[in-house]
């Protein structure tokens, strides 16, 4: 190990970054390894299948899929996940019948959270949740959690965890005591919650991409008060409530929309209201509980679960990634909050370059037309995850992860701190100044005689700003590396970039948009985008680039397309809706003409703008269908009509005090 430490530590050398913290891992593997194809792992030849109906405290039965290894020579951990999308490890998705002691996953499929885990031996435990497929009971959307228990019929989550576990330990032999849990999105959620009050047999957890808070803190709901419109409608007409339990899991069936055009069907139903149309009877519940709570009000207060995440006695590695298009914003909250709640645990994070659950299913070189010179997917299953699991439920050695292990886009390089946000780091404003300029110095220091200065643009909610520059349908999860261009052009896009930069600019924490602005109208959107503008000279793209895995690359990470010179990345991008500037449960009016302050936080980022690249921002009122549209009226928007939508005159102001601009935590120091 001492070999490899001294290897790192030249590499990290070279890199020209000393990391806060060096841990022994490997170094990302500097090139894209080829993977060896090796026979898929079957695991019907190495795993018995049962099927249990787990009874819980208050009599509701959780059906339970257990996986035991058929070799009996040793003992092995519980490896958990606790899912209301179906056990069915082929995911209910694929229609197939998931259910019986005789249906195995497909072998393009891993029952734990990487292949390493179905050949290492585990004893894995699939569970429908509570009220879904086949498990009794009710099924609540982000289960709140129930602090004051009183009786055996208080549930929630962890009572439900922790009367599994007790079960498990009880009825299935050659367990070693010890569980694990671990879950992506909504089972990612499952894992947060069901680990609070720990049961004791509970030794490591990751939570990843779990929902932690769907309104106004950047989860799939709402972000800055701004409906998710695209994203949800696109589930919720899929994931609805059922008669439980289920005989068999309804095949996950898209939404029909009969076109490609998702920007043109969704702005031709006009309102959020008018939507409801397209739910059969009695289909639209949990949907409609979505769009009719558009303020954090006592509907989304309880199912806020960072306050209850406390108690917790195990490990706990939580995962997401720095473009996941739905819970984005979770991983950070659940990690702080986690920290905070429960001084001296094991709490750990992992942010890489990955759109939603791409950490478990793709090899993470790319996304779009972004190359991260690494298959940074594999890195993390192999080195950081499994591994993690291994010491904390079978004493293997211990890892050395850092406290937080992040990928540095621009670089493409991991980083291992001490904390996130990583110490070092100072907090600069980079100021919108006049022509479009943007810099460090105000537009007052630049030019004494500059007062009231602004600049404005009409906002026509009839033609919102797209949030693509082509036809998709729902959110192609690219679209949060994709080119700007097209929107730079437009009239209703502000746009202020910096001169070329004379040295790497890194960034690493979250980004806070400060704007002074007014509106004709009495509420808007102000939505910001964070751009790394590539020099016009920029190579293109290796054309022969075909990845020797490419056979494994999804349609979300499509190979480059075109030439990246001049390509404006988007690195950030976040919504807020007006009416919240000074609280997201009492929204107020905007007085037309009246200059405001409207301040945000977008989620973090890690990324270095390298030298030559200009920093671009740009400022907009519509990102659709991202988003809904804002009527730009004060007024309850899931009741607009039509003819409430109006266009308004929005204005920036970037002179004397009123200097709008951007925080960004610099690092100061590698
Ligand atoms: N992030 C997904 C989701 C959860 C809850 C509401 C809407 C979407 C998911 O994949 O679970």
């Amino acid at each position: 190990m001492k070999t490899l430490s001294c290897l790192l530590a030249c590499l990290v050398l070279l890199s020209g970054t000393v990391p806060a913290q060096v841990s022994n891992l490997p170094p990302t593997s500097p090139t894209i390894e080829k993977k060896t194809d090796e026979a898929p792992f079957d695991i019907r030849e190495h795993y018995t299948k049962y099927e249990y109906r787990i009874p819980m405290r208050d009599g509701v039965k959780l059906f339970t899929a257990v996986y035991v290894p058929k070799d009996q020579s040793r003992p092995y951990p519980f490896l958990m996940i606790r899912t209301p999308y179906s056990v069915s490890v082929a995911d209910a998705r694929d229609g197939k019948n998931a259910y019986g002691e005789d249906h195995f996953p497909p072998s393009t499929r891993h029952l734990g959270p990487a292949a390493e885990f179905d050949k290492a031996g585990y004893i894995f435990v699939n569970q429908d949740v509570r009220g879904r497929f086949q498990s009794e009971g009710k099924f609540v959307e982000m289960y709140p959690h129930v602090d004051e228990k009183k009786s055996a019929t208080d549930v929630d989550p962890s009572t439900d965890m922790y009367d599994t576990v007790d079960w498990l330990l009880k009825h299935v032999p050659n367990n070693n005591g010890r569980v694990g849990i671990w879950g992506i999105s909504y089972p990612g959620f499952n894992t947060a919650a069901s680990i609070i009050d720990s049961h004791p047999a509970i030794k490591a957890a990751s939570p990843q991409a779990p929902m932690i808070n769907l309104f106004g803190q950047g989860d799939d709901a709402y972000h800055g008060g701004a409906f998710m419109l695209a994203a949800n409608f696109s589930f919720y007409t899929v994931f609805q409530l059922q008669q439980n339990p289920t005989a068999e899991p309804r095949k996950w069936v898209p939404f029909e929309y009969w076109t490609d055009n998702g920007y043109e069907w969704l702005l031709r139903q006009g309102t959020l209201g008018a939507l409801s149309k397209f739910f059969a009877p009695g289909t639209s519940a949990l949907w409609d509980d979505q769009v009719r709570h558009d303020t954090f009000d006592d509907y989304w207060k309880p199912r806020d679960l960072a306050p209850h995440l406390k108690n917790i006695h195990c490990a706990v590695l939580t995962v997401g990634g720095w473009f996941d298009g739905e819970d984005l914003q979770g991983p950070f909250s659940a990690f702080e909050a986690i920290g905070k709640n429960n001084p001296g645990i094991d709490n750990k994070l992992v942010i890489g370059p990955w759109i939603h659950g791409g950490w478990g299913r793709l090899d993470g070189h790319r996304l779009g037309n972004v190359n991260f010179d690494a298959n940074t997917a594999d890195y993390y299953r192999k080195y950081l995850v499994f591994p993690f699991f291994e010491h904390h439920l079978k004493d293997a050695p211990d890892p050395g992860l850092a406290k937080a292990t992040v990928f540095e886009t621009g670089t493409n390089v991991w980083r291992h701190y001490p904390s996130w946000p990583p110490p070092g780091v100072q907090q600069k404003t980079l100021y919108f100044q006049p022509a479009g300029g943007l810099g460090w110095q105000t537009p007052f220091e630049l030019n004494k005689e500059a007062i009231d200065q602004f600049d404005e643009y009409i906002s026509d909610p009839a033609k919102p700003v797209p949030f693509l520059a082509y036809y998709a349908l729902a959110v192609p999860p690219e679209y949060m590396v994709s080119d700007q261009r097209f929107a730079a052009t437009r009239p209703d896009v502000l746009t202020y970039q910096t001169a070329p930069l004379e040295e790497d600019v890194t960034i690493a924490g979250p980004v806070s948009p400060k704007l002074f602005v007014s509106t004709t109208g009495t509420d808007s959107d102000w939505d910001v985008k964070l751009i790394d503008v590539y020099p016009p000279d920029y190579p293109d793209p290796n054309s022969t680039d075909e990845h020797p895995n490419s056979k494994t690359v999804e349609k979300d990470v499509r190979p480059p397309s075109f030439a990246l010179a001049g390509y404006q990345q988007l690195v950030r991008g976040e919504p807020f809706r007006g009416k919240f500037r000074h609280s997201l449960e009492k929204p107020e009016p905007f007085v037309p003409g009246q200059v405001e302050a409207v301040e945000f936080t977008m989620p973090d980022i890690c990324h270095t703008f390298r030298r030559g690249h200009r920093i671009m921002v740009q400022v907009q009122s519509s990102w659709f269908p991202l988003t809904d549209r804002n009527p730009q009226v004060f007024i309850n928007i899931p009741d607009a009509k039509p003819e409430d939508f109006r266009a308004a005159t929005q204005r920036i102001y970037r002179a004397g005090t009123q200097t709008s601009g951007i925080v960004l935590p610099v690092q100061t120091q590698p």
